[in-house]
């Protein structure tokens, strides 16, 4: 490279840089939700508008409640059932502050500032200014509340810990502590008790399946504090600090039945060792530890109103929903979701159907994991938005349930029902049913590419990453034995082309064989394990069987009306507007289907969601905009992001329904919560990985910049995406152009840069950057 050039690219990068921190200065401020009145203490208040915080593995949700406060508290591993029975997750409890005489308020504010991971509260009684924090610290493992005021000794009132399944609490000292244990419902009792009423702990209750405990300590700055009962009762205090240990004794290892220690000691010890440090080093050390990972990834799509930007996020949403001008909120969606990840996802279990937040003893669907879109979902920002720790528990819960999965698909086996070879033999391996627990237990239809589109997590785990040892070691068994089992199950037609039988296309249509969702799901695990195999250079062989499997596969079908079809035979409805669009599967989340490689099958899939229609449900939405943004129309994928981040039901011109369920009353809640309706989290997470499509996109080989911009975003940045290959790119834009990119390698060494019909390639050592401007593209 000429030295010119090396001083010119070197200049952009530092102009780049520049403009890069004055922007995240600038939109920093917009990243809080902020409401001017408590979450009203009902179900639907929960659900809307009560503000979640976490720590990965134990949450809560605040109301900002002013004589009386909660926090609806959880902790991921709360579940009934075990590997035999279904059950349910749970919530956990509820911490009760009363503060009487704060009726009266002025000034309120409730905000949740993901910036940071703190929420906050205030107004003013009386003269009287008083504010909350709350945070939920991952490295003390501990949920604190805070209250302080601007005049001494202004707090009087008592703090209650109420167990949700009826467990007694006692107090003692500064701390309460409530002790129990979940049973397995007793034969022939039904589990779906009233929502977010406490399970009576009933005498023909089965065996215990769970032990666990929550522990809240107390201390005061000022005044007196004692027991009152099971409560403890503070008066005449300057502030009051509430930390809240919770755990059960859930552990992710089959050999142990899933149970280890009671919580007891470990929940002892988090509470004694956050009391030892003052307030500040507890905060500081949460803000640290939360930055540490929020802080990778700055998105600025353009400056919204003074005025917008001054209303509260219920009032921002619902002008929005009308106008559609505001790109702080849509940037504060995307970092909403990022917000939320880390949130809920860090220890013990995976994200479930709400993440981890539910105040419910019988949440919508058992707030489970199910495999045929939902807990994917959940996952696919981890690795663009630079999240990648946060997959090790989806990680973790597979592995440790695979021996589960084992025994079920060979007992469905050993009676003959299903998953035998043409010669009737058990095939090897494992699959997944639609719906699952924390212990493997599963429920609901086979979903039988559920075991592949697990593998493809893993694979793409190590796409971005390049982490050999995670691919060597934990990637590639897991996705060689989803090959053989479907090197075993695949049947060859008349003609040698391979199908998957009785499959069912989620969750629609009749169960036949080589339902597109299934061929594309199989072509994608073979695809991706011969990719893992080149690069561990090890099992040719198998390699190059899967490789000859793979061309006979039957592949995706443009249909009578142009569309890419669902079934093997062409008999998609033109008029069909189901949620689930799972034959695009190879467009978004695969790599069989793109506008550069495929694109006749890229031109039948547009026809296939332009059929399917912009309403959806929240998730439904959400993965539409990766289809669109896949598609590279950026116009038409934030038309989704604005439909999903609108006021549910908005987009919807007229209700359909299949079923029990609507397929087109999506949105989002005033907490910014995803509406499938219900609030469901999968949404949340879409629509994030859905922005990181339109901005950047790696799954041909090359790194596409602004692949889907939309003319609602002219200018921009991000910084801190991830792309496949190990490396984190920053993008800048101005008038719907690419003004420069950085492109750092993280373990990445050569890449090509693709804009539109421009390519470059960059070679890099690992921790190198390179700074281009875009006329040198
Ligand atoms: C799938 C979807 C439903 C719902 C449920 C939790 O079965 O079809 O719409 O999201 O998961």
């Amino acid at each position: 490279m000429p030295p010119t050039m090396t001083r010119r690219i070197m200049c952009v990068g530092f102009v780049f840089v520049l403009a890069n921190a004055v922007a995240t200065q600038l939109f920093a401020a917009d990243l809080k939700l902020r409401y001017d009145r408590p979450a009203p203490d009902t179900p639907r208040g929960w659900e809307q508008e009560a503000l979640p915080i976490g720590n990965g593995r134990i949450g809560g949700s605040f109301f900002g409640g002013l004589a009386s406060e909660r926090l609806a508290f959880n902790d991921i591993s709360l579940w009934t059932g075990n590997a035999d029975v279904k059950g349910s997750y749970q919530a956990f409890g509820n911490l009760n502050i009363s503060l009487p005489g704060h009726d009266d308020a002025t000034g309120y504010l409730r905000e949740l500032e993901i910036e940071q991971g703190i929420g906050r509260a205030s107004y003013r009684v009386g003269g009287i200014t008083y504010r909350r924090e709350y945070f939920a610290s991952h490295p003390a493992q501990v949920l604190v509340i805070r209250l302080t005021s601007d005049r001494p000794g202004a707090y009087n009132g008592e703090v209650e810990l109420a167990d949700m399944h009826g467990a007694a609490t006692t107090a003692s000292g500064n701390t309460m502590t409530a002790s129990g244990a979940l049973s397995l419902p007793a034969a022939g009792g039904g589990r779906r008790g009233r929502r977010d009423a406490p399970a009576q702990q009933s005498a023909a209750a089965g065996p215990t399946t769970m032990s666990y405990e929550s522990q809240v300590a107390v201390v005061n700055e000022g005044g007196s504090l004692r027991t009152d009962g099971n409560k403890l009762a503070f008066r005449g205090c300057d502030s009051i600090t509430i930390v809240l240990a919770a755990g059960t004794d859930y552990v992710l290892n089959p050999e142990r039945k899933f149970h280890g220690e009671h919580p007891h000691a470990r929940i002892a010890a988090q509470i004694k060792n956050a009391l030892a440090k003052p307030y500040d080093a507890l905060r500081g050390e949460h803000v640290a530890d939360y930055r540490a990972l929020f802080g990778r990834v700055g998105l600025d799509l353009g400056k919204s109103s003074a005025n917008r930007a001054a209303l509260t996020t219920d009032k921002r949403i619902e002008a929005y929903t009308k106008d559609g001008d505001d790109p702080g909120l849509e940037a504060m969606l995307f970092q909403y979701g990022r917000y939320l990840l880390i949130s809920c996802s860090r220890d013990l279990l995976p994200a479930n159907l709400q993440g981890l937040w539910n105040a419910s003893n019988s949440p919508p669907w058992q707030a489970d994991y199910h495999t045929n879109i939902n807990i994917q979902m959940n996952y696919w920002l981890a690795e663009p938005a630079n999240l990648s720790e946060c997959t090790s528990p989806l990680f973790d819960m597979v592995r440790s349930l695979v021996p589960e999965w084992r025994k079920a698909t060979a007992a469905e086996a050993a009676g003959g029902r299903d998953f035998l070879t043409a010669s009737g033999q058990p095939v090897h391996g494992w699959t997944v049913r639609t719906e699952h627990n924390p212990y493997g237990n599963m429920s609901y239809t086979w979903n039988k590419t559920g075991n592949a589109w697990y593998a493809q997590h893993f694979w793409e785990h190590y796409a971005f990453t390049q982490d050999k040892q995670f691919l060597r070691d934990v990637a590639y068994p897991l996705m060689k034995e989803v090959c053989e089992f479907w090197q075993d199950y695949l049947k060859a037609l008349p003609d040698g082309r391979l199908v998957a039988p009785k499959g069912w296309s989620p969750e629609h249509g009749p169960q036949e064989d080589g339902v597109t969702y299934d061929q594309e799901i199989i072509w994608d695990l073979f695809t991706n394990t011969i990719d893992a195999s080149d690069a561990l250079g090890i099992d040719r062989q198998f390699r190059d069987q899967i490789a000859a499997m793979r061309e006979k596969l039957v592949k995706p079908k443009i249909g009578r009306w142009g569309q890419l079809q669902e079934w093997m035979r062409d008999k998609d409805d033109p008029n069909d507007t189901h949620r689930h669009v799972s034959h695009l599967f190879g467009l978004y989340p695969g790599r069989q289907i793109s506008p550069t490689t495929t694109p006749d099958l890229a031109a039948a899939a547009r026809v296939t969601i332009e059929h399917r229609g912009d309403a959806g449900t929240g998730w439904s939405m959400a993965w539409k905009i990766a289809f669109w943004a896949r598609l590279h129309d950026g116009d038409h994928a934030r038309r989704m992001l604005r439909g999903q981040l609108s006021v549910p039901g908005s987009q919807a011109r007229q209700a359909t329904t299949r079923g029990t369920e609507s397929n087109n009353a999506g949105g989002t809640f005033p907490n910014l919560f995803d509406a499938h309706p219900p609030f469901q989290i999968d949404g949340n997470f879409g629509a994030t990985s859905g922005v990181c499509e339109m901005l950047l996109q790696s799954q041909t080989g090359q790194i596409e910049l602004l692949p889907a911009l939309p003319a609602a975003w002219p200018t921009g940045s991000v910084n801190g995406l991830r792309a496949r290959g190990g490396f984190e790119v920053d993008i800048a834009w101005k008038d719907g152009k690419l003004t420069a990119v950085t492109l750092r390698s993280i373990t990445g060494t050569g890449g090509t840069l693709r804009y539109g019909s421009k390519t470059r390639s960059l070679n890099l050592k690992p921790s190198e950057s390179k700074t281009v401007a875009a006329a040198n593209l």
